[in-house]
């Protein structure tokens, strides 16, 4: 099953696959450059269909702070279910059942069809604390037709498959295998399935969002996704702001028609219409484009999370003012960093304070790269009321390099069409999903994985059921590379920012660059996956099953 030989013989019956870095890469940094001080920037790249005209909607030309920004509802449990661990204990079972609604992004633009797994997108909020399991019975009530572009040459959306397929993961969970939503695992409308997330964890803001095989970029971008939050009562402690004053806030790009429909970009090519990006120009914070929110004079806690399928957001805000970052993917970091902008790539997370008692009576602009709003705070006149944020959030144990029982070292490929230079293909160690496994560590037993990453971009990679910690970045030659196979650095390693000096998982993965992370395998035995969160990568190939193996017996 050849996606890119289909696509090379489409032009030219060239069939040799041309790692797209070694042949683009004319650019090598010079050495010592800090290549890894900041990521370089996805190529922002609006393809437009050939056929029947369809009218791009220009983001740009719309007015804005005309909306306020929605916070998304609290899901309610529909009942309570047994603990399969603990048949004594009742746990809340919650009913979330995905479909097809209207949703309004904007006053002046006609109401959109999503996807939802509630009544808006993102979905509902769900709620719990640590060690407090619950059980969802996820519901596939959607249409039997998509309306997004199908690629049927991708592998797991061939066209013997029903075009609507779901099944759901929550992302930086730690749980069972049965309850992960293993890609291969989807169903139809009609259908659902019912999961138990333990929530052995600590306090995080994880999401659940689709991950089906072959379509997961499009469920994705129909809007199948929602914030998930862990509490805990080390979190409790500190009294960070809460309740009003704490705004899960969810950010993803889109592209919308004149008509105010989703514009997903494809190739023009009706058999094969995958692209390698779809990076829209309308940016959404919480369902809405350029929304304001109403704030107090004093500090907020947001929960970011960038649920867009391939854009990195850099958020300052208009008015030069700094914030704190006080916790990353899996939960609060050890101490507040204080920043002047946040970098989030897909699927990364982001816990941070802004305090605006010294803005009383101000409107204050949060960017995206210093240059599109995204939205905006109006912070009301009146008496500020200061915050005194902890200056020690919560001991993080760092996992001693000495204590990993093996490191990987594992490449990120691209290839690309060698007429048109378009990538056509994405891997992880040169190998497909269908591969046999080839990632199977050991339950309770550390390893260091190196991310030697050949190509051109920067690539969130995600692995489940566990939380690790970034160790470091390091340049190396790629022609040196290609040439010899060797590694030959170009610089000293280069330690994790401030805001990955915690648990995460989902790292940033630097472009010709070794990223070292360390994972702690953790939680249950069986067969999870680790992949690029950019969607359209993930779909074409850039994902791979990885089996934990049971803890062998200390003798
Ligand atoms: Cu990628």
């Amino acid at each position: 099953m050849s996606l890119n030989r289909r696509r090379f013989l489409q032009h030219g019956g060239a069939l040799a696959a041309t790692l797209i870095a070694g042949k683009t890469a004319g650019t090598d940094l010079l050495p010592g450059a800090a290549l890894c001080r900041a990521p370089r920037l996805r190529k922002a790249k609006l393809l437009v269909p050939a056929g029947p005209p369809r009218q791009q909607l220009n983001a740009l030309t719309l007015a804005r702070f005309v909306d306020p920004l929605p916070i998304p509802e609290v899901a309610s449990p529909a009942g309570k279910r047994a603990d399969p661990f603990d048949v004594h204990r009742q746990l809340p079972y919650y009913r979330m059942s995905m479909r097809e609604i209207e949703q309004t992004v904007h006053r002046d633009v006609k109401p959109t069809r999503f996807w939802s797994y509630g009544n808006a997108v993102p979905g509902p909020v769900m709620e719990t604390r640590s060690g407090e399991g619950l059980w969802v019975d996820w519901g596939n009530a959607l249409p039997t037709r998509h309306f997004l572009p199908i690629d049927n040459n991708l592998h797991g959306a061939e066209a013997d498959k029903p075009e609507v397929r779901t099944v759901v993961h929550v992302h930086g969970a730690k749980a069972p295998p049965v309850s992960d939503g293993y890609p291969d695992a989807w169903y139809t409308p009609g259908h659902s399935r019912l999961y138990h997330y333990p929530n052995l964890q600590d306090a995080a803001m994880l999401w659940y969002h689709d991950h089906t095989m072959g379509i997961e970029r499009l469920n994705v971008y129909a809007g199948l996704f929602g914030p998930f939050m862990v509490r805990d009562a080390a979190e409790d402690a500190l009294d960070l702001p809460k309740g009003e004053y704490e705004i899960p806030l969810t950010l993803f790009d889109r592209s919308f028609d004149r008509e105010g429909q989703l514009y997903y970009p494809d190739t023009g090519d009706p058999e094969a219409p995958w692209v390698s990006e779809a990076v829209g120009d309308a940016i959404l914070a919480n369902g809405k484009l350029y929304p304001y929110l109403d704030v107090q004079p004093r500090a907020y806690r947001l929960r970011l999370l960038n649920a867009s399928n391939g854009r990195s957001f850099d958020l300052t805000l208009a008015n030069g003012q700094g914030f704190h970052q006080i916790g990353s993917d899996q939960g609060l970091l050890q101490a507040p960093a204080p920043l002047k902008n946040l970098f989030l790539a897909p699927a990364e997370r982001a816990d941070l304070i802004i305090d605006f008692s010294q803005h009383a009576g101000q409107s204050i602009v949060l960017k995206d790269h210093r240059l599109n709003d995204v939205m905006q705070f109006r912070v009301a006149a009146g008496k500020a009321t200061q915050l005194a944020l902890p200056t020690h959030l919560r001991d993080i144990e760092r996992i001693a390099e000495a204590s990993a029982v093996k490191t990987r070292t594992m490449t990120l490929n691209e290839y690309a069409d060698p007429v048109s230079g378009e990538i056509t293909l994405l891997l992880l160690n040169g190998k497909h999903w269908h591969d046999p496994v080839t990632e199977k560590p050991e339950l309770d037993t550390v390893e260091i994985w190196e991310l030697v990453n050949l190509t051109e971009d920067t690539h969130p990679i995600h692995l489940h059921l566990v939380r690790f910690q970034v160790l470091d970045r390091r340049s190396f030659s790629l022609q040196e590379y290609r040439s010899t196979g060797k590694l030959v650095y170009l610089g000293q390693p280069i330690p994790p920012a401030v805001g990955e000096t915690g648990w995460k998982d989902t790292v940033q993965a630097y472009q010709r660059s070794v990223t070292r992370i360390i994972v702690r395998f953790e939680g249950y035995a069986g067969r999870y996956l680790w992949h690029c969160h950019i969607m359209e990568h993930a779909g074409n190939d850039m994902m791979r099953p990885m089996e934990v193996l049971p803890a062998r017996r200390k003798a």
